[in-house]
Order: structure tokens, then sequence, then C-alpha cells
């Protein structure tokens, strides 16, 4: 792999640095004799060490003087936090993975798509069955049980993470899940109406206005749902659609009055992205098979969709003024589709909503620079990253510089009037990442590399420096997706980069066929990258990630206030307290209002009939940090996870006789073994 030499100003000396944060170095309260210039370097040489193993350890290992640096900056002892958070989608584990950085350590799951029993999330409890039925439409009797988690969007503040709320798409079956980063659980699922699939976000709004998810493979929308359309027809009926969902700004969840949706061509829409500052109210999302093939490659048919969606030299950046559709959403201009409301394709086009620039063919990745004047566009089929100018794109839309029209109305921009430079980066490019200062950071799936390189004067960059490749560094192997420290907000931190490959092939040991995916962390501080730690992924296929600052979390409960509702964060009406124990009756319902607290259940035994249902209200009554208990009854499919202060509602109609001995899944005290009960369901 060729390596430019670095030529640019990055000594990490000289990046800026957030006041109130501490240096890597303060906050792994370590390595106070500087950093090891070599293994022999890496004595330390601290009167409280153990002397001078380390060198020996290193000479074991066979580490050479930069990886046993790197082992010593990604060590944290107990106690000692790391500095970032990743939130890493699963892929199609459905899940969320919280991930720290730069430990690499796997911090947390979030159940979102998929039922997830250690939470007793989907295991009869209300806030997993809750929300993955609601989430289910328009199945809600056969609930989606999986989902494919792509791109987390964190909300925002003046383009900066605020900590609040984390969004995250399904690409499967075109959803959303918004998670409270109270707790870090699921609160709402939304099956977006009129969309099949999801790629085109989330991505928020620099004031989190709105979350953006628009479909992948456009669809064909009724009245009522989807409708069977002969695919001959995909041009003239199938259509997708640009969603822009309001958020409360109290409770994060969706607030649908004031969403909207816009139609678009049945092109393929593919990453989006939102401005920030100087292209604040502009929305843009890439495009891929504007050729509109829909594949057919038996003998007779026009040929593999992989081949006939490449033939265009460019496929269209979409250009949305979401500003003006949030006007024209306000008048008759929209239909009503499945409760949405929709502004039609021509409308968008004639009001100046929707504008397309031509980008080379099958681009992949669309990211908007801190500074909101570039929008880096990654080639997948073309080596460069092509950098559309904010500034010439607004002067296009003003002047009507048109090279044309789509087949649908749609107004193209004149290519050379809105691309500010084309930078060759490598074969490959998918998606970019930006530091302070101009850099950004580019992956190459195909060269399995991250590209360095700078932006323009517009980013700070020196004209001698402007676009051009800076570094290369091969990563191992097949990097997707990469992320770098708050790296797409108006303020990222440079320092840390984690490339997220999609292949590990021999990087750790096999164990079976199915091999993990291998995250990276690269340390970007310096003037050249440099690889920290591999840590394999052995759940899911990670697509995007964002790395959030410690800081920005602020809003973490340790335990819940006695008898929450997690769902709501306020007092269940359902709460009981120690002494309230009861049952109570009414027809074949029987309500149990129990106490759980270590190392028993109140009430303990509980007398019900085949043909009831009971509807048990568990109240874990502690409130003593990580006091938590396990609810499961065997053989009725029933798990609980209650955290301290919390209120967990199971309703279970009672179909089989038995003694099920319910008890605590979490070992919780000495006598947690002893934490058990009797659920009798006696004959009829
Ligand atoms: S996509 Cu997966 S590597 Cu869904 Cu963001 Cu590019
Ligand atoms: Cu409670 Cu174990």
């Amino acid at each position: 792999m060729a390596s430019t030499p670095s030529s640019s100003s990055s000594s990490g000396g000289a990046r800026k640095r957030r006041g109130h944060r501490v240096t890597r170095r303060a906050a792994l309260g370590m390595m106070a004799g500087g950093a090891a210039a070599g293994v022999v370097g890496a004595k330390v040489g601290l009167k409280s060490s153990s002397g001078g193993e380390l060198a020996a350890v290193a000479n074991t290992l066979g580490l050479n003087g930069p990886q046993a640096e790197a082992a010593l900056k990604t060590f944290l002892p107990g106690a000692k936090y790391d500095e970032y958070f990743m939130m890493s989608s699963g892929g199609h584990s459905g899940q969320v993975f919280v991930i720290g950085v730069p430990s690499m350590r796997l911090l947390k799951v979030i159940p979102v798509f998929t039922p997830e029993s250690w939470q007793g999330y989907g295991f009869g409890t209300d806030q997993g069955n809750v929300v993955l039925t609601e989430g289910s439409d328009p199945t809600k009797s056969n609930p989606l049980t999986w989902g494919d988690t792509h791109h987390p969007a964190l909300s925002e503040t003046a383009g900066d993470y605020d900590g609040r709320w984390l969004y995250i798409n399904d690409r499967a079956n075109g959803r959303i899940g918004m998670i409270d980063l109270r707790d870090f659980k699921t609160k709402q699922i939304l099956d977006v109406p009129n969309i099949q699939t999801s790629h085109g976000g989330c991505f928020i709004t620099p004031n989190s206005e709105y979350v953006h998810i628009s479909s992948m493979t456009p669809a064909v929308v009724a009245t009522k749902g989807y409708t069977y359309t002969p695919l001959s027809q995909y041009k003239d009926k199938f259509r997708g659609y640009s969603t822009w969902l309001s958020i409360d700004p109290k409770t994060g969840r969706f607030d649908m009055a004031k969403s909207f949706q816009i139609e678009l061509p049945p092109y393929t829409q593919d990453l989006a992205d939102a401005g920030k500052l100087t292209s604040f109210g502009l929305g843009f999302i890439n495009s891929y098979n504007t050729e509109m093939a829909t594949g057919g490659d038996m003998p007779g048919g026009p040929g593999p969709l992989e081949a006939t969606a490449t033939k265009n030299d460019y496929d269209f950046l979409h250009i949305i003024d979401w500003q003006k559709a949030e006007q024209v959403a306000k008048t008759g201009k929209t239909v009503t589709l499945n409760g949405m409301n929709v502004i039609p394709l021509d409308v968008a086009a004639s009001e100046g909503i929707l504008h397309f620039a031509p980008e080379p063919r099958n681009p992949h990745g669309v990211d908007v620079s801190p500074t909101g004047d570039y929008i880096c566009v990654a080639g997948k089929l073309d080596p460069n990253a092509t950098v559309f100018s904010t500034e010439k794109i607004k002067a296009a839309i003003a002047n009507q510089d048109y090279q044309g029209k789509d087949p649908f109305g749609v107004p193209i921009l004149t290519f050379d009037s809105v691309v500010e430079a084309q930078v060759e980066l490598g074969a490959g490019p998918l998606h970019t990442q930006f530091g302070p200062d101009g850099h950004a950071y580019t992956s190459l799936f195909v060269d399995s590399a991250v590209a360095h390189w700078r932006l323009g004067e517009k980013a700070g960059v020196p004209a001698d420096q402007a676009f051009k490749l800076v570094e290369k560094l091969p990563v191992q192997y097949n990097i997707g997706h990469l992320v770098t420290a708050e790296g797409d907000t108006v303020n990222p931190d440079g320092k840390y980069l984690v490339a997220l490959n999609k292949w590990s092939i021999d990087r750790f040991p096999p164990l079976g066929p199915l091999h993990p995916q291998n995250f990276q962390l690269v340390d970007i501080s310096g003037t050249k990258m440099q690889i920290m730690k591999d840590m394999p992924i052995g759940n899911g296929e990670p697509h995007y990630v964002q790395m959030v600052h410690r800081d920005k979390l602020k809003n973490v409960l340790s335990v819940y206030p006695p008898g929450t509702d997690p769902m709501t964060f306020k007092a269940s009406p359902f709460a009981t307290v120690a002494g309230k124990e009861r049952v109570e009756t009414s027809g074949r319902d029987v309500h149990v209002y129990m106490t759980a607290m270590r190392s028993h259940y109140t009430p303990d035994q509980i007398d019900v009939k085949v043909g009831d249902t009971l509807h048990l209200h568990i109240t874990n009554i502690e409130q003593t940090p990580d006091a938590t208990h396990g609810f499961a009854i065997p053989q009725y499919n029933i798990e609980a996870s209650i955290d301290p202060g919390e209120v967990v509602n199971i309703d279970l109609p009672l179909n089989r006789e038995g003694n099920f001995a319910m008890y605590c899944t979490e070992f919780c005290s000495a006598l947690h073994l002893e934490m058990q009960g009797w659920l009798n369901v006696s004959p009829n």
C-alpha cells in the first residue's frame, strides 16, 4: 500500500482541543514519564511500577515500540472511564452497541428491533412488547422481530451532540427507532408510512428539528400499505420518499402532525446527510440506479441488476430545501397518504424544493463538512471524492443554472457549476468523516485503506494543501464506514478514528466459518495515522457509528426514581410500595401488585386458574445502583429485567395448568437462588 508522507501541519500539539477536555494522557492517568518511543522506553520508570517488566512482556509478545505504546494507551484499569463512547449500529442483529474509546470495550447492547432476553425486551413485558408491536404496522398481530440497523443519529443542538436521544433506522423494513439516553432504552419504533426499506437516514438536522429517513428501494404505495404491480411499470408506479419526521422537543418522539414526506423518482436513494451552518436548511441524498433497472438475469432478461444499474456515468445528488418543504407542507399542495402529509414530486420540482446535481456513477456516502461548505460524495466506482460547494449550489439554484431536467421534471444543476474539487483517493471510496482544521478521512473499500486528505480554504486549509491526499493507512480488511470523534458535527475533535472493517479473515482465531467484523482504533492525533487496537465484533454487522464525548451524556440515570414507568419517566399508576402488595381480581383478570427486593418477591405465591389472564405489576423497590432483578416464568416465555425503581407490567393469558417456579434471573445477592416463588395455575 503506497503511503504518502504527511505534508500536513497536523501535529498532535497543533490541533485545537477544547479547553475543558482532558487530554488523552491525563485521562489515562498514566505514562507520566512521557510517551515511550520504543519498547525499551516502555519500561516507564515509575517508582510504583513493578520494575522493568514491560519490555520483557513486549518482547515475549513480539511487540514493536508503537504497538507497546498503543497497548498502554488503550488500557484502562477498573474505575477509569473511556473518554468517548461509540454508538454503533448492530446491522442485522437489530441492535445498537455502545463501545468505549480508546479501550474498545463493549459496554452495552441496546435492543431496538430484535428481542433481547437479558433486558427482558420482547419477552412479555410492556416496554419491549409495546415498542416492538407498535413498530410493526400493518402486521401488529405478527410483529416483525428483527431489523437491520445502519445509521445511528444522536440528537443535536446547534450542530453538536446534546446527549438526549439516539435514532436508528431499520434498513430492511423502513422503520426508525428512538432511544432515550437517560436510560439507554428504546421508547418508540415507527414503521414509517410509504417506505418499505430505508437507507437515507437517520440523519438529524442541527437543532433536532427533524430526523430524516428516506426509502432505499422504491415501492408502490397504495392507500392501504403496499400493492402488487408488475416490475414493467417500475418507472411509472414505483416511488421513493424522503421523510422528515418532526421531533417533539420535550420527549424526542415523532410528531406526525408536523412531519412530511417528499415524493421522489424511482431511483435507489442511498446515504443522506443534513446541511449545517452555511448549508443549514438543506438536505442531501445520494442515488444510484437512475437507470431504473429491475434485474432479470435469467436467459431472455435484460441482465443482472448490478450490470444494468451501472450504465450511466452520472447519478443524481438530491438537494432538498427542507425549510421550503416545511412551508409547502402547510399548504393545500400536499396529499395525505397513509396518514403522512406528502409533497408530490411535481410540486417538489416546481416549488424549488428538489434539485439534482450530477454525481459520478453509483456513489455511496454523502457527508457534509463541519462548516457546511463542502458536500463530499464518494464514488464507489470512481477513485475520486467529488466535493460540491454549498455556495456554488446556492448560486446555481438562484440562477437556474440547469443542464437539463430528469424524466420526472426535476431540474439538474450544471455539474461544472457546483463542483469545487475532485480528489483522487483510491479504489472504492465509500464514506467520509472529519477532523478539526479541514482534515477529512475517507474509507476505501477496495483498497482496504483509510485516505487522509484535506478540504479547501473555507475549512481553513492553506491553498497549497487544499484538496490534497495526505496519507493512506492500510486497514484489515475492506472498510465500510469509518468514524472520527464527533466527526460529523460542527466541532469535530480529531484524536481517534475507528475503521469499521467488514472482513477480518486472519485477525482473530477461526471459530467456525462465520468471521467477526473488525473495528480498528486509529490514532489520528499525530502526523501519521497509527493503528492502536483491533476489536472483533461478534454480533451483527455494524454499518455507521457515531463517537460522542463522555461529557455529552450528562443526563444518564443510575437508578430510576421509585415507582417509575420507563416509557414515560413518570410515576407508574401500577407502582407498589413495601407493605401495599396485593392481589385484585375482577372476573377472569387477576392483577398482582408485586414488589421485588433482595432476595424475595412479595407475594411469592400466586394462585390462578387456567383461562384467567394474569396482570403482573412488579416494582423493584430498591434504590441501590445495579440492584436489578430479573423475573422469569418457565414454560411461559416470560423474562423481565427490573431496574431499581422501575415498574414492569406483564399481561399473561394462562393457557396451561401447572406449578411454575418463577425466579430471579439476575444474580443479585447471596440468596439470589432463593429469590423465587410459585405461579400455581389450577385447572379451570
Ligand atoms: S451503508 Cu453499510 S458500509 Cu448502510 Cu451506511 Cu456504507
Ligand atoms: Cu433478585 Cu436475583
